[in-house]
């Protein structure tokens, strides 16, 4: 596989910053983040020929200041709001041949200075009348599934296709500090503010993160600290006694709460800006509070306690169910338990507990419907996980912008058309995703597979962002300021390839929302009844009749219940669930007549045709734009599109014949079925 000889910048380039290095520039304000406003400013200058200075009259083409600021030159007093602009907010406006960005914090300064590089030389022309920013998620994270260790099956990063992690190698930090920098800017560009440093599947090393290893966490918050970031780290449960030497971590024993309050102090005073833990309990192995018949309750309250006093925060995550179910008994169904465990629990977490729910109910798969615990928790504060990193979406091997189905999740409006979206829920909390980086040059293995982490920042910045207009950003900063060729036909090759291939990935892998007709264990490429006779949860019940799961009230699992109306009814009944998940809610025979007209079997052809052709179609566009891109980022896509291609008539042949040979039933088209 191609790579290049260094780091690739992502979405700052140097030349993304050409407009604001060749203007006079002002910063005004004190703080740790103005420092670093004004050494990008002063950066850039060195490479464009701009100026910048901290006081003085001007002229200046761009003044970025602190409302604090004694004396406000000119226009920005002008242009200063009567209201509070917020902690992270900005007002940009250009007045007089003056652009202005104003801000009652530093970071709110940052994210203005990089609002201006996103507009280049659009900043600096006309006037702008002022425009009032701020995030629309108070936290806006990401979570990394580092470990420390190499865990023997998954490897450094779990479900990482990026190489290692950027953080440890092989039990102990890696030391490139550098590296570590250079993403704190990438992630301040798109707007991230929170980062939990190592897995949610705390192994033995992990665990001491928390105390004899804490250094080395306070070595990455004093990297992320100039970028507005801050750090959180994944604790074991059971850490009392697995690093405590206690007896027990019952989260209702006096001698484990202390052992949290005294472990907390330390951590906070070695990181005062510590961000909180986040916990996988009772899930998938890691221990919890059920080993003391205590519930997630008692366990979640217990770590808040211990952050309450300086202000952290727990991230309890919801990911809780059975992973070793009776296949045979199928009376439980995997999609009913979080709202099973938690919904009850409403009300009983402490103020600084965020429950931290995936966007499915059952596990990121490429289509799944919203899960119905985000809804169903008004008296608990609820954090909405979104996965960056490609498990079950083509592992970064396959093109899949996933900000088309993001943007989905947050519109979802649970109560129906007038009530709420996923957006307005999660609105002042928190929106959080699995990274999708590590070591790799191009940082998320495949190139293209930078736009997923770009716009996962955007959407939480701003969570009613067209995907397509961030998409366009995205090529903006990522390929245009450095670009030589046709960028017009640069930027249409990437929309052509990318808008709709989270749809095409849909469309040659598992059929209809049913899910999980992936190789088990690592998850890449078909394997049909892989999973159908595990213990995991995770079926599709075809058989020569039909295929899908009956969550139905009526006559299955009852999941449809889970949702307020009108979902309840929509998903409930036959005619009016969404194709797109027909599979997921009802078990249907092939033949049953889908809302587009089509029936089962031949939509499944159908779009397994369709979608293998999208694919190749992709690469196609990709070998004519040669000329176009870089040519080591070129050559490396076309590695990836080749095996993209590959892949995906693999999935249609499985797929095709299965169903073929379960059914009996032909291609109306009569297509060459395997
Ligand atoms: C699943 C992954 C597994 C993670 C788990 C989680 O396969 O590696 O540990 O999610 O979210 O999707 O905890």
């Amino acid at each position: 596989m191609t790579t290049p000889d260094r780091v690739h910048p992502a979405w700052l380039p140097p030349e993304a910053f050409r407009a604001i290095g060749s203007r006079r520039t002002l910063v005004l304000g004190d703080g740790l983040l103005a420092e670093t406003v004004h050494d990008e400013v002063a950066q850039a200058s060195a490479r464009y020929g701009g100026s910048v200075r901290r006081a003085g009259d001007g002229p200046y083409d761009l003044v970025l200041a602190l409302t604090t600021a004694e004396a406000l030159p000119g226009v920005a007093g002008e242009v200063r709001p009567d209201s509070a602009i917020g902690d992270e907010g900005y007002v940009l406006a250009r007045r007089d041949g003056v652009t202005v960005v104003l801000a009652d914090e530093p970071a709110g300064l940052l994210y203005g200075l990089f609002h201006v590089v996103r507009l280049g030389e659009r900043a600096f022309a006309g006037e702008r009348p002022a425009e009032h920013h701020r995030p629309a998620v108070r936290r806006r994270m990401l979570d990394h599934w580092d470990n420390v260790d190499v865990h023997p099956v998954m490897g450094q990063v779990e479900r990482g296709y990026a190489g290692g992690s950027v953080f440890w190698r092989d039990g102990a930090p890696r030391g490139d500090l550098a590296r570590v920098r250079a993403y704190a800017r990438l992630l301040a560009a798109c707007g991230i503010n929170a980062i939990s440093v190592n897995n949610v599947n705390v192994h033995a090393t992990e665990a001491h993160l928390l105390t004899d290893r804490l250094g080395d966490v306070a070595a990455l918050a004093d990297v992320f600290r100039p970028y507005g970031i801050r750090v959180h780290l994944s604790v074991s449960f059971a850490s009392p006694v697995v690093v405590g030497g206690l007896p027990t971590s019952d989260p209702l024993d006096e001698d484990v709460r202390k052992w949290w309050a005294d472990v907390t102090g330390r951590v906070y005073d070695t990181i005062p800006d510590f961000g909180g833990y986040v916990v996988k309990a009772d899930s998938e192995g890691q221990p919890g509070p059920f080993a003391y018949g205590r519930d997630h309750a008692d366990g979640a309250n217990l770590l808040a306690e211990a952050l309450a006093p300086y202000g952290g925060v727990v991230h309890w995550r919801a990911f809780v169910y059975n992973h070793r179910q009776d296949w045979r008994d199928r009376s439980t169904d995997r999609a009913r338990a979080a709202y099973d465990h938690f919904a009850p629990l409403d009300g009983r977490f402490r103020d600084n507990v965020i429950l931290q729910v995936k966007h499915g109910p059952i596990d990121f798969q490429p289509r799944e419907p919203v899960s119905p615990v985000i809804a169903a928790m008004p008296a608990t504060r609820v954090a909405v996980e979104l996965q960056v990193t490609q498990e079950y979406t083509g592992q970064q091997r396959h093109v899949c912008y996933l900000a088309p189905m993001w943007r989905e999740v947050l519109g979802f409006r649970p109560w129906g058309a007038d009530g709420s979206d996923v957006a307005d829920l999660v609105g002042g909390g928190d929106l959080v995703a699995v990274s999708n980086i590590g070591d790799d040059p191009y940082w998320t293995g495949h190139p293209l597979a930078q736009a997923n982490l770009y716009a996962f920042g955007r959407l939480a910045w701003e969570p009613r962002l067209d995907p397509v207009a961030i998409l366009d950003e995205w090529i903006d900063l990522t390929f245009v300021p450095a670009a030589t060729g046709d960028t017009e036909r640069l930027r249409r090759t990437l929309h052509e390839i990318m808008d709709d291939s989270w749809r095409t990935y849909e469309r040659y892998t598992a059929p209809l929302g049913v899910g999980f007709m992936v190789r088990p264990g690592h998850h890449y490429g078909p394997d049909v009844d892989g999973y159908e006779y595990t213990p995991w949860g995770t079926y599709h019940f075809a058989d020569r009749d039909g295929v899908g799961v009956d969550r139905t009230r009526a006559t299955g699992t009852g999941f449809t219940g889970q949702y307020p109306p009108p979902w309840s009814e929509v998903y409930e009944s036959l005619a009016d669930c969404p194709d797109e998940l027909l599979l997921f809610f009802h078990h249907v025979p092939y033949g049953h007549v889908l809302r587009s007209g089509s029936t089962v079997i031949q939509h499944i052809y159908d779009t397994h045709f369709a979608g293998a052709e999208q694919a190749a179609e992709a690469g196609r566009r990709w070998e004519e734009a040669v000329g176009l891109f870089d040519p080591a980022l070129h050559a490396r896509v076309k590695d990836l599109l080749d095996e993209q291609v590959r892949c995906a008539e693999e999935w249609r042949d499985q797929i095709n014949a299965y169903f073929f040979r379960k059914s009996g039933v032909p291609d109306a088209r009569g297509r060459r079925i395997p």
